[in-house]
């Protein structure tokens, strides 16, 4: 008996492969370096370190090297912690330089609070690597920068990297409630145990801080911008200190999320009107309580008068009373306000497209200077693909922000690989033409042009509580691209892809070479089986997964997928032209060009802009009706170009990551044959044209996919 079990233990471990990787590590794995040369080029250009002060960053900095360095040279390292002539790698902010300091003067100058040089010195007393800035998160930042550099196998002679963010605020907002469920979670439940906080410190959060450090994110927004009041009670709030507390080494600041009719649900209070005295002394002191437990609170973010949520406009007030109640209660602590322009309601029938155009653009100047407003980068909702907010470029006396959506509401979720740097950048070099040629909408956002001092980009989470993090192993890489991007949106799509390729699985060039074009073409693929040629917001309702074009039952016009594609006898598309809504009249003269006439519009947005003839002919000489099917069946088929490239890497990866890949893209490739089959069936009923013959007939029926329902769809 005993034999057989041991046999069958042995088996099991043969079965499991050696090289398994499981993901929880994403781009910090620090596995040692193959490539000989470079290895015995790092170790003998960093044989002695030098540590310099001993904050909590510092204490933190330093398991980070000692862990890194172990795990990439194989050899330990020795630190010390004083001046050190033998050091030839020296770390620690401005003040290690001594008589050094002047050489790095006006760098020094320009990198600001959290920038860094790492900088190789001649200094003959001094010979080596110096990380070094004006604050010792800047030095954090310098020295992740510097394994970044060991782990990518660059070589570490001469350096001279000077690095700043171009954006103060760089974050992440949770959809997490506090039962743990994640809105539009798709890697398992929320990472806050508020069960076991404050006393139990998971070392999650700890390595949650590493990854976000380690790109630069420096805000997080712990909770569901649908908020709960009850985060604001005493006992949360001891929580969140807790979070605060584990976080702040790692340079990140925390913000909640506050329910507009707090003072109602938690405070007794009759009304939440934000000119009653009564509310406005609730909100001081809440915030002085919320202070008085975390010092370096961020501040609040609000979804007020939007998709159900409270707000001021309950009181007959406007969005900027609202805003500036909670921004008068926050500054004397410094902190701000960050207030979501993602606003639309049912009971106005204007293309929403407009809505949030048409309530915010009006109130610009009104804000405190505290406030900040957070702008998604389309009008609808996150689309795969959608022209970039018209309130960009509109309101310069009001500092925006950039809300991203990181996790893949309506991009496959968590079983489709989509990386989302190509759709980041698209949205953020897209011209508004605001003040002539050339202002993008990353300019805007950066506040140079307008003199805004508050700044920001954030990106709604797509972590859980999954081993790896975010469900599909590709997924952290949109993460990780958002945290870059913020740091620096000049950054290509393919540099991110680059460097996140080689940190998470192999700096080998024959993989990069594979994969890198799968990372970079997936968002195009999704557009393409998914919402070609401009189509939007034709998904499942409620969970939002998988096709739906013929939903058209739902209480709010503006939930149903009918409303947006506009399908009928002559065409496809919605008119936001100034013969139909006119949404392009909120766009500058010069934007609107390059979609107001039908026959000059960006194909890819035409369908967003324009109701389309299924004969109209189009760029390809294809008429509409069949350049759809051309979209939906080249997507799908580039989903299985996508299997058989990554089916050539696998000698190049750990198995363990390879196979739960390989499964997932083809789990895409079942979805994408979903979407294909599905929308061009429904749409049929109105061309009344047949699929061009070259390609295979949809297998299944209309009404079997209009059947279809996916009760337990995760996310919802
Ligand atoms: O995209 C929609 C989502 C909602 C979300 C809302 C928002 C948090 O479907 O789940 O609510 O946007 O951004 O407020």
């Amino acid at each position: 008996m005993r034999k057989t079990l041991l046999f069958c233990l042995l088996l099991w471990l043969l079965s499991i492969p050696v090289n398994a990787e499981n993901g929880y590590d994403c781009w910090l794995r620090y596995i040692e370096v193959k490539n000989i040369d470079i290895l015995l080029h790092y170790r003998n250009s960093i044989k002695a370190i030098q540590i310099n002060g001993n904050s909590p960053t510092m204490f933190a900095i330093k398991s980070e090297l000692s862990n890194g360095l172990k795990g990439l040279l194989g050899i330990t390292t020795p630190f010390s912690l004083n001046a050190d002539n033998n050091a030839t790698l020296r770390i620690g902010s401005a003040s290690l330089l001594g008589a050094e300091k002047s050489s790095f003067g006006p760098e020094l100058q320009k990198i600001g609070t959290e920038g860094f040089i790492i900088r190789t010195t001649k200094n003959k007393a001094n010979k080596g690597i110096v990380i070094t800035a004006n604050s010792d998160i800047g030095v954090l930042y310098g020295v992740f920068y510097f394994l970044k550099l060991l782990q990518t196998n660059q070589s570490i002679d001469n350096l001279n990297i000077v690095s700043f963010p171009k954006l103060s605020l760089r974050m992440l907002n949770h959809w997490d409630n506090l039962n743990r469920t994640v809105e539009r979670g798709y890697a398992g439940s929320s990472i806050w145990n508020w069960h076991t906080l404050p006393t139990y410190i998971d070392k999650r959060y700890i390595d949650y801080a590493r990854l976000n450090a380690s790109i630069g994110i420096n805000a997080v927004s712990l909770t569901n911008v649908n908020a709960n009041a009850a985060i604001l009670t005493k006992p949360f709030l001891e929580k969140v200190k807790a979070l605060a507390d584990a976080f702040r080494p790692y340079g990140i600041k925390v913000f909640l999320t506050a329910r507009f009719s707090s003072p109602i649900e938690i405070g007794k209070l009759k009304t939440a009107d934000p000119l009653d005295s009564t509310v406005q002394n609730w909100w001081n002191n809440k915030t002085n309580e919320v202070y008085s437990l975390v010092p370096d609170f961020g501040g609040f973010l609000i979804k007020a008068n939007s998709e159900g949520q409270p707000g001021p406009q309950n009181y007959n007030r406007s969005h900027a009373d609202g805003a500036n109640m909670l921004a008068d209660a926050l500054a004397p602590h410094k902190g701000i306000v960050i207030w979501r322009a993602f606003v639309y309601s049912n009971e106005n029938p204007e293309d929403r497209h407009k809505q949030a155009y048409n309530e915010f653009a009006p109130l610009d100047g009104k804000f405190r200077s505290n406030v900040i407003l957070q702008v998604k980068n389309g009008a609808i909702d996150f689309m795969p693909r959608e022209p970039f907010h018209p309130l960009f470029g509109a309101m310069p006396k009001t500092p925006l922000m950039m809300e991203f959506q990181v996790t893949q509401e309506y991009l496959g979720q968590s079983t489709n690989l989509v990386y989302l740097a190509p759709l980041f950048k698209e949205v953020l070099q897209s011209d508004t033409y605001s003040k002539g040629k050339g202002i993008t909408v990353a300019k805007i956002i950066d506040g140079g042009i307008d003199h805004h001092t508050l700044n920001g980009m954030t990106g709604v989470a797509n972590i859980g509580s999954d081993i790896n993090w975010c469900g599909h192993p590709f997924a952290q890489a949109n993460w990780y691209a958002l945290g870059r991007l913020a740091w620096d949106y000049e950054l290509t799509s393919e540099q991110i892809a680059d460097e996140w390729l080689k940190m998470t699985f192999s700096n080998n060039s024959a993989f990069i070479k594979g994969a890198l074009p799968i990372m970079l073409q997936s968002r195009d693929i999704l557009v393409q089986y998914s919402n070609p040629i401009g189509l939007h917001h034709i998904m499942g309702t409620g969970n939002h997964y998988g096709p739906a074009p013929w939903v058209n039952n739902l209480n709010r016009p503006e939930w149903n997928p009918v409303y947006y594609h506009k399908a009928d006898s002559t065409g496809i598309g919605f008119n936001r032209t100034s013969t139909g809504s006119n949404a392009i009249g909120q766009y500058f003269p010069e934007a609107r060009k390059m979609w107001e006439d039908i026959d000059l519009c960006e194909e890819k947005n035409l369908l967003w802009f324009h109701h389309v003839p299924w004969n109209y002919t189009l760029k390809s000489k294809r008429i509409l009706w069949d350049e759809l099917c051309f979209q939906y069946y080249t997507g799908e088929n580039r989903v299985k170009e996508m299997q058989h490239s990554w089916d050539d890497l696998k000698q190049y990866t750990d198995l363990e990551r390879y196979n739960q890949v390989r499964m997932l893209l083809k789990i895409q490739q079942q979805e994408a044959i979903w979407w294909r089959n599905a929308c061009l069936l429904y749409f049929q009923q109105f061309s009344k044209m047949p699929i061009p013959s070259n390609y295979e007939k949809p297998d299944k029926s209309l009404e079997y996919y209009m059947g279809l329902n996916f009760s337990f769809a995760p996310g919802n």
